[in-house]
């Protein structure tokens, strides 16, 4: 049976949710993003201000330069993590099969749905009207077989938009589309391909895989599957049903480098308290895996103290692991990995959040969000704790200053 994906992203989300509360900012250009004067960069701008030629990731200056009678908004980042709960709810509400992919943006798996609602168009004007009528927010609405095709159908629908298509169309629906509009086709991306004279989704999926290969190497199949409309990803329903989650990987040379398997355990982590994170739960137990270079395999088990879904936790307990299993170990480690497990949902365990654990978990949120849109690599932490300097406090809300963040 041919899927029916939705994917769903508010539109200018930041600056609506402040025209939402302040009537009088609507019809306007406004950014939200920080002072005008001040290094940031424009986070969100309305759709007005887009018509100056502002967009996401603009130095604020230059933006103020092109548009003066914009209205400039600092932002808040718990206000919109708040009208995102509320928008994600709304969603879950027309099906179970929803999965965040970050504050604004969900996909939905309606399969079948046409017999509850008439049709999935039908299903998706209603899911349009409720954004509209309970946060006073719009969204606009991809409808395909495959998630990728959906994203770009939504975007390309932008502002307020619903664009359905249908089953057989994919491939034609994409191949007049520049590059940049398929998901997975970033800037660097992008200059390769038009090094190569490819300009749209349809010479891209023209062009032999072994080529694409050749320069992208496993994302070169990717690349070729998604410009053609195939796309076998499912909607991965929150909160995952996964008892434990890990990431390992093998080393190309065995290695005793004590700060290199340091710095391949702090990635690890981070991949795994993101996983958790998106799957809404928190960890009571941390494990680390080796492999040294004879194949002997062992694994290292810590049980933290309280539940714990922050990369910080997951990578401190490994590396005391790492610390006690290689004291006395004189072979090189071939492979490293960390999981952890006995995951449970939050207010399963009630503990109290310290404002410094509260604060780890903001942090974790904001990073999780950033990295959904700009890749896990946007954002390299040394330590989880430096990034208090990239998002400096404010009555202990975060106050957005985003360009450290996403450049
Ligand atoms: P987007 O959905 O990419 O942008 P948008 O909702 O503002 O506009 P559109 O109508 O094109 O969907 O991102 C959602 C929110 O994420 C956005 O409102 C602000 C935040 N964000 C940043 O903080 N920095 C950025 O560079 C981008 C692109 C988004
Ligand atoms: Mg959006």
């Amino acid at each position: 049976m041919t899927r029916r994906i939705m994917h769903i992203d508010l539109d200018a989300f930041f600056v609506s949710v402040e025209q939402a509360e302040d009537p009088a900012l609507k019809g306007k250009p406004v950014v939200v993003g920080g002072r005008p004067e001040g290094r940031g960069v424009v986070a969100s701008a309305s759709y007005e201000a887009r018509a100056f030629g502002l967009y996401a990731g603009m130095p604020l200056l230059k933006a103020s330069r092109l548009c003066p009678e914009a209205i400039f908004i600092p932002g808040s980042f718990a206000k919109y993590r708040d009208a995102s709960q509320k928008f994600m709810a709304i969603l879950a509400s027309f099906s179970p099969f929803l999965e965040p992919v970050s504050l604004d943006e969900a996909y939905l798996d309606v399969t079948g749905f046409e017999s509850l609602y008439g049709s999935i168009r039908d299903m998706a004007l209603k899911i349009k009207e409720q954004i509209k009528s309970k946060l006073g927010l719009s969204a606009s609405v991809g409808i395909s077989s495959s998630k990728v095709v959906a994203k770009v159908a939504s975007e390309l629908s932008k502002p307020d938009g619903l664009l359905q298509v249908e089953s057989g169309n994919e491939p034609s629906f994409l191949a007049p589309l520049p590059i940049a509009k398929l998901p997975g086709v970033g800037k660097k991306t992008g200059r390769i391909l038009k090094g190569l004279g490819i300009t749209t989704i349809g010479e891209l999926s023209s062009t032999p895989l072994s080529t694409l290969k050749s320069y992208f190497g496993a994302s070169g199949e990717v690349l070729h599957r998604f410009s053609s409309g195939i796309d076998d990803r499912e909607v991965e329903l929150l909160p995952g049903a996964a008892k434990s989650i890990s990431r390992e990987t093998t080393f190309a040379d065995d290695t005793q480098d004590r700060r290199f398997l340091e710095a391949t355990l702090r990635y690890l982590s981070e991949r795994v308290g993101s996983d958790l994170r998106r799957k809404g739960r928190r960890a009571g137990c941390v494990s680390l895996k080796l492999r040294y270079a004879d194949f002997t395999t062992i694994t290292r088990q810590l049980t933290l103290p309280k539940t714990s879904d922050s990369d910080q936790t997951i990578f401190d307990s490994g590396v005391k692991l790492l610390n006690q299993a290689l004291t006395q170990e004189k072979r090189p480690v071939r492979l490293i990995g960390i999981g952890v497990s006995k995951l449970v949902e939050p207010g399963q365990q009630l503990e109290m959040m310290d404002s410094s654990s509260e604060r780890l978990e903001k942090l974790n949120q904001a990073i999780d969000h950033i990295r959904n849109k700009y890749g896990f690599t946007a954002i390299q932490t040394g330590r989880t704790l430096v990034l208090k300097d990239i998002f400096p406090t404010d009555k202990g809300d975060y106050t957005l200053d985003t360009p450290s963040l996403s450049r």
